[in-house]
């Protein structure tokens, strides 16, 4: 195992592979089957590439005798920043088979972000595109100062993604129960969390994954979400349709105006949303000159998808709706398409895996009855150990038996199905999107006319929830803007910039004198904003 990731105890990897669960292959030789048996048939299109399972299956094997003769070899992390092009798909593959680790970030991440995941990781190479959504990533490749940048597309001093292209060399590949990836925790502390999945456990979710969904050869999966997010890659994602011998198609947005004519084009029948944006193609789909009939399922998960709205998805989009609520962590829960329609509608589904132990606790970690609130906690087949390289962090997010503190309220049904209700974790979601209250309020207190922070969510009628920073200044006030300017100026994502800044003269305190969220959310509800002079009602 690589150092630095938790490794499942002996007794619980032997039962997963006794089950079958765990099988010894890697996500490397997934394509090598899959291009064994749907050579012919298209694996990815996206712009103007459209390449077959063989295509990309020799792609692959270029760009990794390119990489290894780069130097990138067995346990390398390789942070990867690519939106949804092909290439993307390329880049995994070629990882995979040397045994070199992607870490998965986000092409809306920043140089703080990427500044720490390259440091952390200890990455060997920083493989971006040239210029996304008008931003240029080689910028900042120079700004970090990244060791071995390399670019899909105009590459100027760095070394060019094409260049990457040599004659196949024999690889032994990496062991089945190692490291294969690294995802990204939204997070709830100052800075994110790297979750180390395996070979084995992660071809375990999405393949049990596909299944679920009813992928097969002939469906095809509209990848709309930014690729690097656990749901679009492996809820089944686009590693569960390959592994179904599916077609990928990647939209370079997700909004109506570029997935739906790819929808028509190329007869989509899945694909999966946040809720706000199924709000947006829900609305868009009155009024669309496109034909969607081949889409036989909208899946939607990331933030709780309201019961009236899940119902409304099968005479808007005219498809069937599948609630997705799953972690980067592991545990995900899906609605089953055969679910009656009140499972459907009303609840956030199930589990994966009948080896996937789910616990609803009181604060004092005892489990609580059928239909009652509490604290979901999870250990499985496909749920880590522990973070990256994070041995404090992990005393306190997992059990001294392994069980995940997802930091989620919710209600277990009688028959099994979960009820999202809330989270204790320090976290805002707004509308899929994970912000660590403490992350963003780190860096408002390095402005100088900062005293405190505090960062809440505030509830939003398309997003679900937005941030609302509360500040007590340091003398005179700043302004808003200028606040914003100087997060901007941080170098940290644009979605982490809060909506709202609030000021106040005091927070209200919990018992033991910790900043009450929950009576700053309250005091914010009453009208907090009344500007610096006015201290929150008590
Ligand atoms: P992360 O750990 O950053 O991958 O984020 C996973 C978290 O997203 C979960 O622990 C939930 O808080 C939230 N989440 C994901 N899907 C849903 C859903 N369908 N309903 C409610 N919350 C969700
Ligand atoms: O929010 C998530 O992280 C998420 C949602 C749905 C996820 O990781 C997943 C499915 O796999």
């Amino acid at each position: 195992m690589l150092p630095g990731a938790v490794p499942w105890p002996q007794e619980y990897a032997a039962r997963y592979r006794a089950a079958g669960y765990w099988r010894g292959r890697t996500l490397g030789t997934l394509l090598r089957d899959a291009a064994a048996e749907h050579g012919d048939r298209a694996a990815v299109v996206g712009g103007e590439a459209r390449w077959t399972y063989a295509e990309l299956d020799r792609r692959a094997d270029r760009l990794a005798a390119g990489l290894r003769g780069l130097g990138i070899g067995d346990r390398d992390r390789v942070v990867v920043q690519l939106p949804n092009v092909p290439e993307f798909l390329a880049v995994c593959f070629a990882l995979f088979r040397l045994g070199a680790i992607p870490v998965f970030a986000l092409p809306s991440h920043r140089a703080a972000e990427i500044g720490y995941f390259l440091e952390h990781a200890g990455a060997a190479a920083y493989i971006v595109p040239d210029r996304h959504a008008g931003f240029d990533h080689r910028a900042l490749a120079r700004e970090l100062k990244a060791r071995r940048v390399i670019v899909a597309g105009e590459a100027q001093e760095f070394t060019a993604l094409a260049d990457l292209d040599a004659d196949p060399v024999g690889l032994p590949g990496p062991d089945p129960s190692d490291v294969a990836l690294m995802q990204l925790s939204g997070g709830t502390t100052g800075t994110p969390k790297l979750i180390p999945r395996t070979h084995d456990d992660y071809l375990y979710s999405f393949r049990a994954s596909a299944e679920i969904c009813g992928l097969t050869p002939e469906s095809v999966y509209l990848c709309a979400l930014p690729v690097a997010h656990n749901f679009p890659m492996s809820s089944p994602g686009v590693f569960g349709a390959l592994a179904a011998g599916a077609k990928v198609v990647m939209a370079p947005r997700p909004g109506p105006d570029a997935a739906f004519p790819l929808i028509e084009r190329e007869g989509v029948t899945i694909t999966g949303l946040v809720p706000p944006l199924a709000l947006v193609w829900m609305e868009a789909a009155r009024a669309a000159r496109h034909d969607l009939s081949s889409l036989r399922v909208l899946q939607v998960g990331g933030a709780k998808f309201g019961a009236e709205a899940a119902a409304r998805v099968r005479g808007a989009l005219g498809c069937a709706v599948q609630q997705v609520f799953g972690m980067a962590e592991g545990l995900v829960n899906y609605t089953r398409l055969d679910d009656p329609e009140d499972v459907r509608v009303g609840t956030q589904g199930r589990p994966i895996s009948p080896a996937d132990e789910v616990r609803v606790v009181d604060a004092a970690d005892r489990d609580v009855g059928p239909g009652e609130t509490g604290h979901l906690l999870t250990r499985g087949p496909y749920t880590i150990r522990g973070y990256y390289r994070a041995e404090a962090h992990n005393a306190a997010a997992f059990t001294p038996d392994g069980f995940y503190r997802t930091g989620d309220v919710v209600r277990r049904t009688a028959d099994g199905h979960l009820i999202v209700e809330g989270r204790t974790k320090d976290q805002i979601n707004r509308g899929g999107e994970k912000i660590a209250a403490e992350e963003v309020e780190n860096h408002l207190l390095a402005h100088p006319a900062v005293h405190d922070a505090a960062v809440v969510a505030v509830p939003d009628a398309l997003l679900g929830e937005r941030t609302c920073a509360v500040v007590i200044p340091r003398g005179a006030p700043p302004r808003a803007p200028e606040l914003k300017a100087f997060l901007r100026g941080r170098g940290i994502a644009a979605y982490k910039i809060p909506d709202r800044i609030e000021f106040t003269e005091r927070f209200p305190h919990t018992g033991v004198g910790k900043v009450s969220k929950r009576d700053l959310r309250a005091a914010l509800a009453r009208g907090l904003a009344r500007g610096p002079s006015v201290p929150p009602p008590r």
